[in-house]
C-alpha cells in the first residue's frame, strides 16, 4: 500500500444502547458532536462527525443504540435507524461493553450482512480491573465471526483509539476528502441546540421520563455573536409537564441553563435560551407525531 494514497470513506457506530458508541465517536473527532448520558438509548438521530488528517479523511456515523425490550414505534424507528447505518458505510463498527457480551450484542450482529466490513470494538477496557479478564472476551467476541480486525479501546480514557484508526484506515477506499478540511459535522447548529437540551433531560430527569421527551426549535435567530432561541419540550402526558418544569420551574431551569452554557462553548457565541414545556399525548407511539419530529 503506498504511504501517500489518500483515503475518505464512511464509518459507522452501532451497538447495544449505553455501550458508549456516542463518547467514542466524541473521542475520535475531538470535540463532542453527539450527546452522553449514563442513560441506555440516548442518540436518536445519525450525527456525523468528521476526522481529518494528512491521509485520511474519516466520516463517522453515530447511530441509536438498538434495542430488544420496550417495543414501541419510536423504538421501532430507532432500531432501524441503527441497522439502516450498519449497511450504508465502508466500515461498520460494532461495539460492545467490557466485561461481557449480551444477547442484544448478538441480535444487532446478526442483522449486520456477512459481506459487510465490520471491525469489532470492545469499550470500556478501563473498568476491567483484572486484565486477564480482557483475553478471554475478544476470544469469545472473535468466535462470532471473521471480523476485520477486534480492537479494544477506552472511549473514556482514549486507550487505542490510534490503533482503532489504522485498523480502520486500512478498509477505506482511496480517494479525495469528501468534506472542507475544518468540517466537524453535518449537522448545524439548530439540530445541535435540540440535542444539546435532550442531553441535560437525560442527564437531570428521572428512569423513564427522559424516553418521554422531544425537543422541538422554534425559533433560531442570529443577531451577530448573539443567538436567540426558542424551544418546546413535548411530554405525552400532563403529570410529566409538572416533573419536568420542577417547583417554582427549578428544574426546567437547570436544564435550560445547562443546555445554555455547552451552545454557548459550541457556537461560540452568547445565547438567549427560552424553553417551554407542552404536552402531545402519546407521542412515542402516534406514527404522525413521529413523523413530525422527523422519525418518518
Ligand atoms: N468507564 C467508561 N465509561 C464509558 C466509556 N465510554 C462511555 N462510557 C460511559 O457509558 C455511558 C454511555 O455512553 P454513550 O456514549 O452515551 O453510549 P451510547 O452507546 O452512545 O448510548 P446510546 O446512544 O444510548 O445507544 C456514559 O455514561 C459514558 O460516560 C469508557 O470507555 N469507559
Ligand atoms: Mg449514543
Amino acid at each position: 500500500m503506498n504511504a501517500s494514497t489518500h483515503r475518505c470513506g464512511t464509518v459507522s457506530l452501532v451497538g447495544r444502547p449505553n455501550t458508549g458508541k456516542s463518547s467514542l465517536l466524541n473521542k475520535l473527532v475531538g470535540q463532542k458532536v453527539s450527546i452522553v448520558s449514563p442513560k441506555a438509548q440516548t442518540t436518536r438521530h445519525l450525527v456525523k462527525g468528521i476526522l481529518t488528517q494528512a491521509d485520511t479523511q474519516y466520516i463517522f456515523v453515530d447511530s441509536p443504540g438498538y434495542q430488544t425490550l420496550h417495543r414501541n414505534i419510536l423504538n421501532r424507528a430507532l432500531n432501524r435507524r441503527a441497522t439502516e447505518a450498519a449497511l450504508d458505510t465502508d466500515v461498520v463498527l460494532w461495539m460492545v461493553e467490557a466485561p461481557r457480551l449480551l444477547d442484544a450484542d448478538l441480535a444487532l450482529l446478526a442483522k449486520i450482512p456477512a459481506t459487510q466490513c465490520v471491525i469489532a470494538v470492545v469499550n470500556k477496557m478501563d473498568l476491567l480491573k483484572d486484565r486477564t479478564r480482557l483475553l478471554p472476551l475478544l476470544q469469545a467476541v472473535s468466535a462470532l465471526r471473521n471480523f476485520q480486525a477486534i480492537v479494544p479501546v477506552s472511549a473514556r480514557t482514549g486507550r487505542n483509539t490510534d490503533e482503532l484508526l489504522r485498523a480502520i484506515r486500512d478498509h477505506l477506499p482511496e480517494g479525495p476528502s469528501a468534506y472542507a478540511d475544518d468540517q466537524l459535522t453535518d449537522r448545524d447548529e439548530r439540530f445541535f441546540a435540540a440535542d444539546l437540551i435532550r442531553e441535560k433531560i437525560f442527564r437531570l430527569l428521572g428512569e423513564e421520563l427522559p424516553y418521554r421527551c422531544e425537543v422541538v426549535i422554534d425559533q433560531f435567530v442570529e443577531e451577530g455573536l448573539l443567538r436567540r432561541i426558542e424551544a418546546t419540550i413535548w411530554v405525552d402526558r400532563d403529570n410529566q409537564k409538572a416533573i419536568v418544569i420542577g417547583e417554582r420551574g427549578t428544574r426546567l431551569k437547570s436544564i435550560g441553563s445547562a443546555a445554555r452554557r455547552d451552545m454557548e462553548t459550541l457556537f461560540g457565541g452568547k445565547v438567549f435560551l427560552s424553553l417551554w414545556v407542552k404536552v402531545k399525548r402519546g407521542w412515542t407511539d402516534d406514527e404522525r407525531a413521529l413523523r413530525t419530529l422527523g422519525y418518518g
